[in-house]
């Protein structure tokens, strides 16, 4: 058995070696990394620890929050109040931002999460995932909501932890994408690869078919022509997969390359999509970027956004840069 490095270590190099981070921001994310070891223990009990089902509450997108979701947030916040690197935190499951309390150290920090992301495939025992995101505080005194609507290239660390049949953890810094995975029994993250890489092109979409009735038509053009397959202009058949969770998705594109697209639609015509920009779409189009991918929002790249509001929504395609360019072509042409 290969000697692992744990993430600790490689923080610490990141910090000594290529100056990548400062002490506060490796901090920061040795916190982050515990409080999700810790929503990995509540998700792995399950029904014996009472975590399932929903509670009797809605977030700020009227959305039925699951206990879990509740759970995860307050986790995160209790983790990174004290610490002293945090400025303020923003949430899925919260309207406002929560300012890091007086009676503590305040930081530089700005941190932004999706405590549980795929809530609807809590209860079935699939997986499910912590999506978070980092920004450096604008100088100034105080701290407000303004301060946190930067645009994605601003991040300066983003990362996801999946909870499913292990526990990973999924990190950029700015520096290639690397992958922890929780040993259980030494209760660390391990690094068990570095540098992953997006293949350019691919056979696999992923996207939730029962909505296509009601997508703009670059999408439907894009998604007919790989369900033509090698009948038709592609001259290749592709697969498709959707488990429900951006997370798991994205890790599987990480993995072993593809698309992942949740387009606008007219269900909602108001709404530039489902999936929210601060904490869903920046985090993820940064890690798919340092792999080598493209993630997009049809006509331009989604970390270029300059948000207005903390639960801004767009629409996503992220993943093989081929494929992403593709469907973002023929939005241009449209
Ligand atoms: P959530 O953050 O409330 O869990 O919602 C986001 C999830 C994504 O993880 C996933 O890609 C998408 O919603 C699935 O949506 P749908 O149920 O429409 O397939
Ligand atoms: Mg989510």
């Amino acid at each position: 058995m290969p000697k692992r490095i744990s993430l600790t270590r490689y923080l610490v190099e990141q910090q000594r070696m290529d100056g990548h981070i400062p002490s506060q921001l490796r901090l920061l994310l040795e916190v982050v990394a515990r409080a999700c070891k810790r929503i990995s223990q509540a998700v792995n009990k399950g029904a014996l620890g009472e975590v399932m089902g929903s509670a009797e509450s809605e977030n700020v997108q009227g959305e039925v929050q699951k206990k879990l979701d509740i759970i995860a947030n307050e986790v995160l916040i209790e983790a990174n109040e004290w610490g002293g690197h945090l400025a303020a935190m923003a949430s899925e499951e919260m309207e406002g931002i929560y300012v890091v309390p007086n009676r503590y150290p305040q930081g530089e920090y700005l941190l932004m999460f999706d405590p549980l992301d795929g809530s609807s495939n809590i209860d079935v025992n699939v997986s499910i995932g912590t999506i978070f995101s980092v920004l450096l505080k604008p100088e100034g005194v105080g701290v407000s909501e303004q301060d946190f609507l930067q645009p994605g290239g601003k991040q300066v660390a983003a990362g996801y932890c999946v909870y499913g049949p292990q526990t990973t953890l999924v990190l950029t810094v700015g520096d290639g994408v690397a992958v922890f995975t929780l040993d259980r029994e030494q209760g660390s993250f391990l690094l068990t690869e570095e540098n992953l890489r997006v293949p350019e092109d691919t056979k696999e979409f992923a996207i939730n078919m029962s909505n296509q009735r009601h997508w703009a038509a670059p999408v439907q053009k894009y998604v007919d022509e790989c369900l033509q397959g090698k009948d038709g202009s592609r001259g290749k058949d592709f697969n498709m997969r959707w488990v429900g969770s951006m997370v798991a998705d994205v890790h599987r594109i990480l993995t072993r390359g593809g698309v992942f697209m949740y387009p606008w639609d007219r269900r909602e015509p108001e709404k530039p999509g489902k999936l929210r920009l601060m904490y869903e779409a920046n985090p993820m189009s940064w890690l798919i970027e340092q792999a080598g991918g493209a993630a997009t929002d049809g006509k331009q790249r989604i970390m270029d956004i300059t948000p207005t509001q903390l639960h801004e929504r767009v629409s996503v395609f992220m993943g093989s840069k081929n494929e992403v360019e593709r469907v973002t072509r023929y939005h241009r042409e449209a």
